[in-house]
C-alpha cells in the first residue's frame, strides 16, 4: 500500500542531534525558504516594472524543497522544472545573485552559470564541462541537468540519469570511471507539476523506471492547478498517486515505493524524504513522492493573475496553507524560535535579497552603460563633421534617455548612425565601424555560440584514418561489417552500451549487434520496452554521466515518437547551457525505402529542422556507417546515424581496421566523376542514382555524383560547389518530400557555397511524392524516385541545355 504521511511528525533525522543543533538547522532552512519567497516577490516586481521580460517562480513550493535538499548528496542529480529555486539555493547549486542574473538575461556565464542568459528564469543547470572540453568530477559536486520549459519533457532524461547509477553499480567493468559514480550510489531526483503528469512522457518514463528498477525519486508538486486548468480536468480521481497505486511494489513484483505528504508540513516532508531516498539510494527502488496541498501565492507566472480562475474559497485556503506560514507557526509552537527572532530574521532576509538583486542588476547595467558611453563618444565625434547633425543628435538623445537599455540599444544606435552617415566616410565613422565589428564578435559569442560543444574533443577533430583492405578481404553482408565494427568498439571502450527494442537477445532486427549480448553481457547490449522517447532519454542521461550510449530507434519512422526529446533536450543542451553541459549520445536508426507507409520514411527535412545541434549522418552503405560510428564514438557531440534499411544484406568488403578507420563528418565524397551535370544524393537513393548513371552513359551523359555523407555538417570543403565549376548544372535527389531535405541541400550549395554563380541552368530537385509510399513494389515505384525517374530528370536537364544533342525523350 502507498505510504501516506499526512500527520505532522518530529523529523527523525534530528534523533542524534541536540535540540540546539536541530533548531539551528530548522531556522537556517526557514531562512533559505523565506529568502527564496522574497526572491519570487521581488522577481515578479522586476518583471512588472520592465527590467525583466517574464517571470515564473517557486513560491508556495519552498518547504518541500528544503526537505528534498536535505536528502540530496554529492554525486546526485536533479532533473526538474521551473519551481525549484528553493532547492537550488538550499543545496548551493545556485544562489540569489545568479537567480537575478538569469532573470535579467545576463549573458555572462560567470553571472548566470546555468544558461548564460539564454534560458527563462528559474531554469537551472550546473556546469560539468570545462573550457577545454574535460568532464569535471561529478562525484565531488551536486549535479543539476539543464532544465527545459516543456513541462514533462525532462522525464526521459531523468530516467537516463537514474539508469546510469544502475549500470555503474552492476557493471564492475565501469569502476575505473570514478569521477562519475561511486558504486552507483547516486539518486536522480525529479520534480514535475501535477498538471504535467498528464503528459505521455511522464507515464512512459514512470513505467520504464519501474521495469528497470533504477534510483529515480520523482516528486510531484501538486498545487491542484496547471495554469488555470484544475485537477479534475487533468487527472483521474484528481490524485496522481492514487492513479499510480498499481505501481506499488508488493509480493507480486518489483515496483515503486509511493509516498504522499503535505507540502506545508516541514517535519513530515523531512521524514518522508529521508526514508524514501534511503531506500532509493541503497536498494535502487524508484520512489514517488506526491506532495499535495501546495499553493501558488502569486499565481502561475507573470503572464496572468490567478484571481481570474480560482474561487475566493480556494484563494483563502491557499493563503492559510501557505507552506512558509505553516512552518513559521510550527517553529514558534515548537519553541524553535520566538516571534521576535523570526521577525528579525525575516527583516534581515528581505534586505539581503534586495541587495543581491541590486548587485545583479548593477553588474549587467554597468557593462551596458560602458558600451553606451563608447557609442555616444564615437557618435559625438562623427557628428562634428556630419551633414546629418539633427538625425545623429536624435540617436544620441534616445540612447541617453533609454530606460533600462540593453545591448540591442547600443548596437541598434551604432547601426543607425552608420546608415545615416553612409555617404560620409570619415575616420570617425570608421572608428564606429570597428567598434561595431568588435561588438558583433562579442555578441555572437554571447548569444549565438555553442550550438555544438566545439571543444578539442569534437568529432570534427577526430583524426581521419582510411579504411584498409587486405588483398583477400572477406566479402560480407553489410550487417556483418557493422557487427564487426560494434564488436571492436565494445572491446576497446568499456563505457559503450547499446540498447533499444530487440537490440539485446536477437542483436537488433537486422542483426548488427548479433552475438554481442552473450559476449559483453546484457548490461551493455540491452533490450528495452517499446518506448522511443525514453530510449532517447535513457541515452541522454547516460551520456551526461560519462557513458557512451548507442540508443537505437528500430525504424526511422518511429523517431517521431522521440523527436520532442531529441529536439527540445538533446539537440539544445550545449546551446542552452552555453557549453556547460553535453550529452554525446549516438542515436542509431535505419530508414529510407523498404515497404509501406511506416517502413519507408526518409523525413530528412523534418529531422534537419528539428535537430540542429546534432550531427546528421546518412551513410550510403554499412562500411561508411561503421566509419561514422568510429568517428562519433571518439568525439563528444550527439549524432543521429540513419542506416539504409535495404542495405544490410548487400555485400561489402570487410576493412582490416573495421573498428579504427574513421569517416570524417562533413566530408562529401565524389562517388562518380563526371563532366556534364552534378547530382547530389545520399543514403539508399545513391544506389538508384548509380544505376541510372550507367544507362545515362549510354545516352551520352556523364554525370558527377556526390555523396555528402553527413547532412549536418554539410560538405565543409565545398565539394559540391566546386563540382559546379565543371558541370554548371545541379540536380539534388532524395527520398524526402519535395521541399524537404533537398531544399536544405539546395540552400547549402546555391547560397552558402555560392553555387548560384556557376549555374547555366535552373537547379532542380527530384524527390518522392508528397504522400508516404504505399505497400508493395509498385507502391515504391510510383512514390519514390526510381531509376527511370532519375534518368529522365537528368536527361531533361541536358535536353533543355542542348536539345540538338539530347532530343526530347517523349
Ligand atoms: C509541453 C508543454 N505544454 C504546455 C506548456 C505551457 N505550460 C507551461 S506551465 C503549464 C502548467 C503546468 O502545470 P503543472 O505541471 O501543474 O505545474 P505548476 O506550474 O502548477 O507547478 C503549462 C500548460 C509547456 N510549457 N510545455
Ligand atoms: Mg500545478
Amino acid at each position: 500500500m502507498p505510504e501516506t504521511v499526512l500527520n505532522t511528525a518530529a523529523a527523525n533525522h534530528s534523533a542524534e542531534l541536540s535540540f540546539d543543533d536541530f533548531k539551528e538547522i530548522v531556522i537556517n532552512d526557514y531562512r533559505v525558504g523565506f529568502e527564496s519567497r522574497q526572491a519570487s516577490l521581488l522577481g515578479r516586481r522586476e518583471v512588472l516594472t520592465g527590467k525583466a521580460k517574464f517571470g515564473i517562480f517557486g513560491d508556495g513550493k519552498e518547504v518541500a524543497q528544503l526537505a528534498m535538499a536535505k536528502a540530496f548528496k554529492k554525486g546526485d542529480w536533479r532533473a526538474g522544472y521551473y519551481r525549484d529555486q528553493t532547492f537550488m539555493f538550499a543545496t548551493g547549486m545556485s544562489n540569489l545573485k545568479e537567480f537575478f542574473a538569469q532573470l535579467y538575461a545576463n549573458p555572462d556565464i560567470e553571472k548566470d552559470p546555468a544558461s548564460g542568459g539564454r534560458q527563462m528564469n528559474c531554469h537551472y543547470a550546473t556546469r560539468y564541462v570545462d573550457a577545454d572540453g574535460n568532464w569535471t568530477s561529478q562525484t565531488d559536486t551536486m549535479n543539476c541537468s539543464a532544465d527545459i520549459s516543456t513541462t514533462g519533457g525532462h522525464m526521459p532524461r531523468l530516467l537516463g540519469l537514474a539508469y546510469a547509477s544502475k549500470l555503474y553499480r552492476q557493471n564492475k567493468e565501469l569502476e575505473y570511471l570514478k569521477q562519475f559514480s561511486i558504486n552507483g550510489n547516486e539518486v536522480a531526483f525529479g520534480t514535475i507539476g501535477n498538471g504535467s503528469t498528464s503528459e505521455g512522457l511522464f507515464f512512459e518514463a514512470f513505467n520504464a523506471a519501474g521495469v528497470l528498477q533504477v534510483p529515480m525519486a520523482i516528486a510531484v508538486w501538486d498545487d491542484a492547478y496547471a495554469i488555470s486548468v484544475p485537477a479534475k480536468l487533468q487527472t483521474t480521481k484528481e490524485d496522481i498517486s492514487e492513479v499510480l497505486r498499481g505501481f506499488q511494489r508488493d509480493e507480486k513484483g518489483n515496483g515503486y515505493e509511493i509516498f504522499k505528504v503535505r507540502g506545508w508540513d516541514y517535519a513530515a516532508l523531512c521524514e518522508t524524504y529521508e526514508r524514501a531516498i534511503k531506500l532509493c539510494r541503497e536498494e535502487h527502488v524508484p520512489v514517488l513522492i506526491h506532495v499535495v496541498e501546495m499553493t501558488q501565492p502569486q499565481g502561475h507566472s507573470t503572464s496572468g493573475s490567478h484571481e481570474r480562475y480560482k474561487s475566493k474559497e480556494r484563494l483563502t485556503w491557499e493563503e492559510e496553507h501557505d507552506c512558509l506560514l505553516q512552518m513559521r507557526k510550527w517553529m514558534i509552537q515548537s519553541a524553535i524560535i520566538t516571534t521576535e527572532d523570526i521577525d528579525a530574521l525575516e527583516a534581515e532576509a528581505k534586505k539581503h535579497v534586495r541587495n543581491c538583486q541590486k548587485e545583479a542588476w548593477a553588474e549587467l547595467e554597468s557593462e551596458i552603460k560602458a558600451e553606451i558611453v563608447q557609442v555616444l563618444q564615437l557618435t559625438e565625434t562623427i557628428l562634428q563633421s556630419s551633414q546629418h547633425r539633427d538625425e545623429l543628435q536624435q540617436v544620441i538623445t534616445s540612447l541617453q534617455t533609454c530606460v533600462d537599455p540593453g545591448r540591442r540599444d547600443t548596437v541598434a544606435a551604432a547601426r543607425k548612425v552608420l546608415r545615416v552617415t553612409v555617404k560620409e566616410p570619415t575616420a570617425a565613422r570608421q572608428a564606429l565601424v570597428n567598434w561595431l565589428s568588435q561588438e558583433n564578435e562579442k555578441n555572437k559569442e554571447r548569444f549565438n555560440s555553442k550550438l555544438f560543444t566545439n571543444t578539442p574533443k569534437s568529432p570534427l577533430y577526430v583524426p581521419v584514418i582510411e579504411a584498409q583492405y587486405q588483398e583477400d578481404a572477406r566479402l560480407l553482408d553489410g550487417r556483418e561489417v557493422l557487427n564487426a565494427c560494434f564488436d571492436a568498439n565494445f572491446e576497446r571502450d568499456k563505457s559503450i552500451v547499446a540498447f533499444g527494442e530487440d537490440v539485446g537477445a536477437i542483436g537488433d532486427v537486422n542483426q548488427g549487434f548479433a552475438g554481442l549480448q552473450s559476449k559483453y553481457s546484457d548490461l551493455r547490449i540491452t533490450d528495452t520496452g517499446i518506448r522511443e522517447a525514453t530510449i532517447i532519454g535513457q541515452g541522454m542521461g547516460l551520456a551526461m554521466r560519462g557513458l557512451r550510449p548507442i540508443a537505437e530507434i528500430q525504424y526511422l519512422d518511429y523517431l517521431l515518437y522521440s523527436i520532442t526529446v531529441l529536439s527540445d533536450d538533446v539537440a539544445s543542451l550545449s546551446y542552452r547551457t552555453a557549453g556547460g553541459q553535453r550529452a554525446p549520445l549516438i542515436v542509431r536508426t535505419r530508414g529510407h525505402r523498404l515497404e509501406g507507409i511506416w517502413h519507408s520514411g526518409s523525413p530528412l527535412g523534418l529531422i534537419l529542422n528539428a535537430l540542429r545541434g546534432m550531427h546528421i549522418c546518412v551513410p550510403r552503405n554499412m562500411t561508411q556507417a561503421a566509419g561514422m560510428y568510429n568517428t562519433l564514438l571518439r568525439g563528444d557531440e550527439p549524432a543521429l546515424v540513419i542506416e539504409s534499411l535495404n542495405g544490410y544484406r548487400l555485400k561489402e568488403k570487410l576493412p582490416a581496421n573495421v573498428g579504427e578507420f574513421t569517416v570524417p563528418l562533413g566530408k562529401a565524397e565524389i562517388v562518380k566523376h563526371g563532366t556534364d551535370i552534378t547530382v547530389v544524393s545520399y543514403g539508399s537513393m545513391l544506389r538508384v542514382v548509380m544505376e541510372a548513371a550507367e544507362e545515362l552513359e549510354h545516352l551520352g551523359i556523364n554525370m558527377e555524383v556526390i555523396d555528402p555523407q553527413t547532412l549536418y555538417p554539410f560538405d565543409l570543403d565545398n565539394t559540391c560547389g566546386k563540382s559546379l565549376q565543371k558541370t554548371n548544372k545541379l540536380l539534388v535527389i532524395d527520398e524526402d518530400l519535395p521541399g524537404g531535405g533537398s531544399a536544405y541541400i539546395l540552400q547549402k550549395i546555391i547560397e552558402a557555397q555560392n553555387g548560384y554563380y556557376l549555374l547555366d541552368a535552373q537547379p532542380k530537385t527530384l524527390s518522392a511524392a508528397e504522400h508516404r509510399p504505399p505497400y508493395g513494389s509498385d507502391g515504391d515505384y510510383f512514390s519514390k524516385p526510381s531509376v527511370d525517374d532519375v534518368i529522365e530528370a537528368v536527361y531533361k536537364m541536358m535536353n533543355e541545355a542542348n536539345p540538338g544533342k539530347y532530343p526530347t525523350l517523349f
